[in-house]
Parts: structure tokens; sequence; C-alpha cells
């Protein structure tokens, strides 16, 4: 088989890319290792940046975001004393768009027929082959046999734990890694969120979430030690814990109910660098994580399939070399600055094992002078939002 791009990963970058070049008409193949059921099962991000709600626009896919998105202009800090409103729409006169990552990957997935889009599912051995030259090539199995895919270019959206990044030879990009000393457990239920914008709350018993997916599902998470274990947390103990961490006022609204998905993920920080090796274009988890705090992980995956598209259109369509060569570059100086805030925001809002007084000393006073001064909140808005592209 042979195609221009071979997109290795049907996560929400690879559905993107995939469709933002068929778009462009530009010939390309996804390989993805999971059954499309196992893909929707994974429960992840529910924030969309303007970047992401503008690809789904400029896609003509964004019919049920329409519908079903919940814009919001503002968001809360809270210290176990007081509630701190980021007004993002007063500050940057932006909003972000409440909508879930599965919804999104759904509508990327259901229009693939009609778009012409071909995904391979339950793609297994995945290796890249011949990155450094013009022709590289992607084998695979498929149903017991033996597959190749040869491309042009190759673009590894395959997650965190994919082989795209891996098939770079060692020694050709930097790594940079923080891991943090807990998880995030996440609970969703189908009940109606305790208040109407999103609570992160910084607690003497450690940090909490209050998110929602609409007005009758909500998403809540706490903070546990990497030791925890998800079966000693049954859900009524999560939702004590909830109503502990998020305050009186929140606990007053908070609906408990069964715990449709719960589980605990570690956070981390994580940049490879450059993003391009050869043929290969890295784009989303497959080049970087960052701690879900800032709700920047697939809003970054958005931007870098972005400026991925754009590199790769200017390549085919008018054999631009330089488009594919700027491409590290532009995606990297908009990652390094949401790994910066996503990284600031956990240090704000979670109670780190190590910390002692004066860490904690640092946190009142950083809330205190957020709580006071509009350049501070303006400053937090306008990331959260999403820097411009
Ligand atoms: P994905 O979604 O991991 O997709 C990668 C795809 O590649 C496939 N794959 C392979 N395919 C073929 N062969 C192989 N060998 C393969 N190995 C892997 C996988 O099966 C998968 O389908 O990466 P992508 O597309 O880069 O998207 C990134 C986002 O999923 C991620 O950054 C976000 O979910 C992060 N995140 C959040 N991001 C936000 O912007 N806002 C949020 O509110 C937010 N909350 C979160 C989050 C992530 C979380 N977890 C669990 C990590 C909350 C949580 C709890
Ligand atoms: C979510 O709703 O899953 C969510 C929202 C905001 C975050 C992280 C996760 O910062």
């Amino acid at each position: 088989m042979k195609t221009r791009v071979c997109i290795i990963g049907a996560g929400p970058a690879g559905l993107l890319l995939g469709h933002l070049l068929r778009a462009e008409g530009i010939e390309c193949v996804v390989l993805e290792r999971r059954t499309p059921g196992y893909v929707l099962g994974r429960i992840r991000a529910g924030v969309l940046e303007r970047i992401t709600v503008s690809l789904m626009e400029r896609l003509g896919l964004d019919a049920r975001l329409k519908v079903e998105g919940l814009p919001h202009d503002g968001f809360n800090l809270a210290d176990g004393e007081r509630l701190i409103r980021i007004d993002m729409a007063a500050l940057t006169g932006k909003h972000v768009v409440v909508y879930g990552q599965t919804e999104l990957t759904r509508d990327l997935m259901e229009a693939r027929e009609e778009r012409g889009l071909e995904v391979i599912y339950e793609a297994d051995n995945v290796a890249l082959h011949g990155i450094e030259s013009d022709a590289p090539f992607v084998t695979f199995t498929k149903e017991g046999s033996e597959r190749r895919i040869d491309c042009r270019m190759i673009a590894g959206c395959d997650g965190f734990h994919g082989p795209s990044r891996q098939a770079i030879p060692v020694g050709a990009g930097k790594h940079y890694e923080r891991e943090y000393p807990f998880g995030w457990l996440g609970i969703m239920a189908d009940v109606p969120p305790c208040n109407h914008e999103l609570i992160y709350a910084n607690h003497e018993r450690g940090f909490a979430l209050a998110s929602m997916r609409s007005e009758t599902r909500s998403r809540y998470y706490v903070d546990v030690p990497l030791s925890e274990r998800i079966e000693d947390w049954p859900d009524e103990r999560v939702w004590d814990e909830l109503a502990i961490r998020l305050g009186p006022e929140a606990a007053a609204h908070m609906t408990r109910g069964p715990a449709l998905e719960k589980s605990i993920a570690p956070l981390r920080s994580y940049v490879f660098a450059p993003m391009r090796h050869g043929s290969l274009l890295l784009c989303g988890d497959a080049a970087h994580i960052v701690p879900p705090t800032g709700a920047k992980g697939l809003n970054l995956a958005a931007s870098d399939v972005h400026y991925a598209a754009e590199a790769l259109t200017g390549f085919f369509r008018r054999g631009d070399a330089d488009a594919i060569a700027g491409y590290s570059g532009k995606a990297l100086a908009r990652v390094w600055k949401a790994e910066r805030f996503s990284w600031s925001l956990t240090r704000l809002m979670h109670r780190f094992p190590e910390d002692g007084p004066f860490e904690r000393a640092m946190q009142v006073a950083e809330l205190d002078y957020i709580a006071g001064s509009r350049a501070a909140q303006t400053s937090i808005a306008e990331n959260y939002v999403g820097l411009p592209v």
C-alpha cells in the first residue's frame, strides 16, 4: 500500500490531522492499535480552547459541539476559605468550551467515511522504518498478516507510549521530564455539577477539581499519593473527600451518584525536542505531556496538528521543504509556554509532600496576590483560554 502521509494513532491528534490533510486533498492513512470502542471508552479531557474549536469549525465537524458544548466565561481557584474567580471573558474577551474529548473523538470518527479518511483499527506491531530517508515506510500486522505502507512522511500521533518517538535514534533529541509525587483520581457520574463553573481547590488535605461534561454529568478529581489503589476508594470515600476539599459551599450543592468511571492517572511534565526527525513529525502526547491542571493536553495536540497540517500542505502542494523544517520550532514555542503554565498551576494548587511551611506560605501569598491583582488574573486567564497560535 502507498500513501503520502502515514499517521500513527487515531486519538484526537491523529484523527484531526487526517481530516485536515483530506480537506487539502492530501492522501493519508491512519493506523490505530486499538478498536474504535476502546478509543471512545477512554475518558480524558473536557476543556477546549479556541484553537481546538476552530479546527472543528474549519472542518465543518462542529455541529454537535456548537449545540452541546458549554461556553465557560470563567473558572475558580479555591484555597479552603475563599473562591477567586478568574473572569476569562472580561479579562481576555475569550472563553473556553466544555466538551468531552470522547465526544470530539466521536465526531471525528463518525465523519471518516463521508470525508474519505481511511483508519485501520487493530493494527498490531506498528513499526517505523527509514525515517531518516525520503522514502520511509511503516509495517504492521492486521488479522495475522504482515502489511506495509510506503509513504513520503510519517506523523507520530501515537501518544506517550507509542512507537514513533522511540523510533528516533538515541542522541538525536533531548528529553525534559518531571514526575509528580501524586496522581489524580477521577470520577465521572450522571449528576448535575455542584457549580456552573470549574473549581480548582487547594485544601490542606490536598487538591480537588470540580468539572463537568454537561448539565447532567459531572467530572471530579482529587489528588492522591501514587501508592494509592483504586480499590481502596469506594465511591462514598471519593465523594466525602471531594466535599471536604471543595469546601462547604460546593459540598452543599454536590449531588452524589454511582461512578460511571473511576481511575487514577499519574501526573507528568515531559517534552521531547525537536519534534521532527527526518521524515517523522511528532504531534500531541507523542512529543509532550502536561499535568492536567491547566487543561492543556488535548489543546496542545490540536495546535501541533494545526502546525503539522500547514507544514505538510506547504510541502505537498508547493514543494516547500522549509515548511517541514520549521514545524518543530513553531510547535515547541507554544508547547513550552503551556508546559510552564501547567507546571506553575500544578505547583500552586497541590500540596507537595516535600514542602515545608515556607513553600506553603509562598502558595498562600501567591493566591493572595492573584485575588487582589487584575494583572495576575489576566496572566492566568490568557494562558487558560490558550495563547495565540
Ligand atoms: P492519545 O489520545 O493518547 O492518542 C494516541 C493514540 O495512539 C494509539 N497508539 C497506537 N496506535 C498504533 N500503534 C501503536 N503502537 C500505538 N500506541 C498508541 C493509541 O491507542 C491512541 O488512540 O494522544 P493524542 O491524540 O496526542 O491526544 C492527547 C490527549 O489525549 C491528551 O493530551 C489529553 O487527554 C490530556 N488531558 C486533558 N487535556 C486537555 O486539553 N484538557 C483537559 O481537560 C484534559 N484533562 C487529560 C485530562 C488527560 C487525562 N489523562 C487520563 C491522561 C484529564 C486526564 C485525567
Ligand atoms: C476535565 O473535565 O476532565 C478536566 C477539566 C479541567 C482540567 C482537567 C480535566 O484542568
